[in-house]
């Protein structure tokens, strides 16, 4: 079995890959000013997703490869993100590599600290254990990465849907910062 990636777009073909597209409308409640995202075109794409997964997920056996395609753009003052989660499995880490774009890789554990960091391309984040993890597109362009991660690790969105993240990244005055809540 094997599919197709190129490594300049990032895009990923072939039997095998599925794609999961997220609008503003599935993204309810994930941003600090609801109303702002409430009052968007709700069909407006914050994000895609292309995935391969050799395996089940939740399974032994296989790595998983995804490119997100996260476009640029605001909610208020924060720049869109994806979602974000933990994995199930606490010891299984990840790791993202830009492809283009940029933005910040936000990273919180489990005691909710949190911090960022720049992703430019080519630029190369592993993502360690037990920690929460969403991207934030701060530039012009739609940021492209790769994400890479064990099959049997499994996604946890309810506790960051429930809890959120305990810093966002805003646009003040013209400059990303992560600002705590
Ligand atoms: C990534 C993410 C992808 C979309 O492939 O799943 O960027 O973000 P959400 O899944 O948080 O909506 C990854 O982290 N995989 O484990
Ligand atoms: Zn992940």
């Amino acid at each position: 079995m094997s599919v197709n990636f190129d490594a300049v777009t990032g895009h990923l073909s072939g039997d095998g890959v599925v794609e999961t597209v997220r609008k503003v409308k599935d993204l309810a409640g994930v941003f600090r000013d609801e109303a702002a995202r409430a009052a968007m075109d709700q069909e407006h794409v914050l994000y895609r997703v292309e995935a391969f997964e050799p395996v089940p997920e939740g399974t032994l056996g296989g790595v998983g490869l995804a490119t997100t395609y996260l476009m640029p753009g605001q909610v208020g003052d924060e720049y869109i993100l994806t979602r974000g989660h933990y994995h199930i499995n606490e010891d299984r880490p990840e790791l993202e590599v830009t492809i283009s774009g940029e933005g910040y890789l936000v990273l919180m554990d489990r005691d909710r600290n949190t911090h960022i960091e720049a992703m430019t391309p080519g630029s190369v984040h592993p993502v360690g254990l037990g920690i929460a993890h969403r991207v934030a597109n701060t530039g012009t362009e739609p940021l492209v990465f790769v994400s890479y991660w064990a099959s049997e690790t499994g996604h946890d969105y309810a506790t960051i849907r429930e809890h959120g993240f305990s810093g966002r990244v805003r646009n003040l005055e013209g400059v990303p910062v992560l600002v705590k809540e």
